[in-house]
C-alpha cells in the first residue's frame, strides 16, 4: 500500500538529542593565544555548535509538519482523529518554544564565555549553560515523545488522492471488503476469517481504460453513532464523507461473517442516512455459500463470480462524478 510520503524525519527523544548536541560539539576543539584564550574559543564554539545543533533539529521537526492553518481540511481531520490535534498543536508549539529558548542560551552563554577572565569562570559558565539547556528540553521529554508518536501515526495514513473517483466500499466485519478490494486493485489488505481484521483505511487502484480510479477498503463498521466509533472507525466515515463518489455496500447473506442480515440491514440503513448524496451498490457476497431471492447483485469475491458485473456498474457510477471530467488523472499511455 502506498504511504505518505516521509518526509517527517525520525524524531530523537530527549536523551538522543542531547546526546547529539553535546556529543558532536565536544569533538570542536579551538586554538588560541595562550592556554586561557584556547580553551575560552573552544568553549565559545561549543556552546555555539550544541544550541545551533538543538534549535536547527527542533525547528526542522516543527516545520516537517504540516501546517495545521492549511488547506488540506480531510488530512487535519484524519490526523485529529488518529492522534488529536490540539494536542499535537500544543506539542509542537513547545517544541518551537525550547528551540527559541536554546539559541537565545546559546548566544548568552557565548557571549558569557567569551567575557570570561579565569579557567573556573569558565567552567562555570559552561556548566550552567548546559545545565540550563538540558532543562529546556526535559520540559518538553513528554512533547518530544508525543511528536515522535504522532509522526508514526501521521505516517500510517494512506496517500490518499482527493480528486481520483473513488469508490467506497463499507459492511459489516467479516463480509468479505477486504477480498474484494484485493480482486479488482493494486492494494494488498490483509484477508482473515475473523472480524476487525482491516485495521484503519487503505487505499488501492483500479484502471478504466488509461483512467486511474481509487478504492479504498474500510474497517468493518458497525452501527453505532460518530462519537461512540473508535479511532478506526472513524476513519473509515471520515473516507465515506469525503472521499466516495460511489459506496459498495457488501453483505454477506451467508452469515458465516458472524452478523446476522436483520445487524447488516441496520448498518446499511444508517450508512444510506449518513451519506445521502453518495450512490450505494448494495452487493451480496459469499454467492458460492448463500443465494437469497433478492434483487441485489450477487458476487463471490472469492470465486471472481459477478465481479465484472459489479465492476461496470462501479464504473458507470463513477463517470458521473465531476472528477472524472479532470484529465490530470489520465495514466500515461503504456
Ligand atoms: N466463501 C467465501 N468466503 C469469502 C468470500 N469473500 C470473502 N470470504 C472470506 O471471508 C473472510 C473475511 O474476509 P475479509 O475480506 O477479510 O473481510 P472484511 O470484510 O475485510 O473483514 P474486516 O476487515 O475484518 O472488516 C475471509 O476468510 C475470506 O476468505 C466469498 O466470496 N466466499
Ligand atoms: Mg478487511
Amino acid at each position: 500500500m502506498a504511504s505518505r510520503k516521509k518526509t517527517i524525519p525520525t524524531i530523537l527523544n530527549a536523551d538522543e538529542l542531547l546526546d547529539k548536541a553535546f556529543g558532536r560539539s565536544v569533538k570542536i576543539s579551538k586554538q588560541g593565544e595562550d592556554r586561557l584564550d584556547g580553551k575560552r574559543r573552544t568553549t565559545v564554539a561549543r556552546i555555539a555548535s550544541s544550541g545551533d545543533i538543538l534549535h536547527g533539529t527542533l525547528v526542522k521537526y516543527v516545520k516537517a509538519f504540516p501546517s495545521m492553518e492549511k488547506r488540506e481540511e480531510f488530512l487535519m481531520e484524519l490526523l485529529d482523529t488518529v492522534v488529536g490535534l490540539d494536542k499535537l498543536k500544543k506539542s509542537l508549539s513547545a517544541m518551537s518554544w525550547a528551540s527559541a529558548r536554546c539559541a537565545y542560551l546559546s548566544r548568552e552563554y557565548a557571549r558569557r564565555a567569551k567575557a570570561s577572565q579565569s579557567a573556573d569562570q569558565l567552567e562555570r559558565t559552561k556548566r550552567e549553560y548546559f545545565g540550563r539547556t538540558s532543562s529546556i528540553i526535559e520540559q518538553i521529554r513528554a512533547d518530544i515523545d508525543f511528536v515522535a508518536k504522532a509522526r508514526e501515526a501521521f505516517k500510517k495514513i494512506p496517500a490518499l488522492e482527493m480528486h481520483l473517483p473513488t469508490m467506497v466500499v463499507a459492511g459489516c466485519p467479516n463480509v468479505g471488503k477486504s477480498q474484494l478490494v484485493e480482486k479488482i486493485s493494486t492494494a494488498r489488505p490483509k484477508i482473515a476469517p475473523y472480524p476487525f481484521t482491516t485495521q484503519g483505511i487503505s487505499v488501492g487502484h483500479f484502471q478504466s481504460g488509461y483512467r486511474r480510479l481509487q478504492v479504498i477498503d474500510t474497517p468493518g463498521l458497525l452501527d453505532r453513532e460518530f462519537e461512540e466509533r473508535n479511532a478506526i472507525e472513524r476513519q473509515a466515515v471520515l473516507a465515506l464523507k469525503y472521499l466516495a463518489d460511489v459506496i459498495v455496500f457488501v453483505i454477506d447473506p451467508s452469515e458465516t461473517s458472524g452478523y446476522t442480515m436483520q445487524e447488516q440491514m441496520n448498518l446499511l440503513e444508517s450508512t444510506k442516512k449518513a451519506f445521502p448524496g453518495v450512490t450505494m451498490i448494495e452487493v451480496e457476497n459469499k454467492s458460492d455459500l448463500k443465494r437469497t431471492r433478492s434483487k441485489r447483485l450477487k458476487i463471490s469475491a472469492l470465486n471472481n463470480e459477478g465481479m465484472e458485473e459489479l465492476m461496470s456498474l462501479v464504473i458507470e457510477e463513477l463517470s458521473k462524478s465531476p472528477k472524472w471530467s479532470d484529465e490530470t488523472q489520465l495514466s500515461p499511455k503504456p
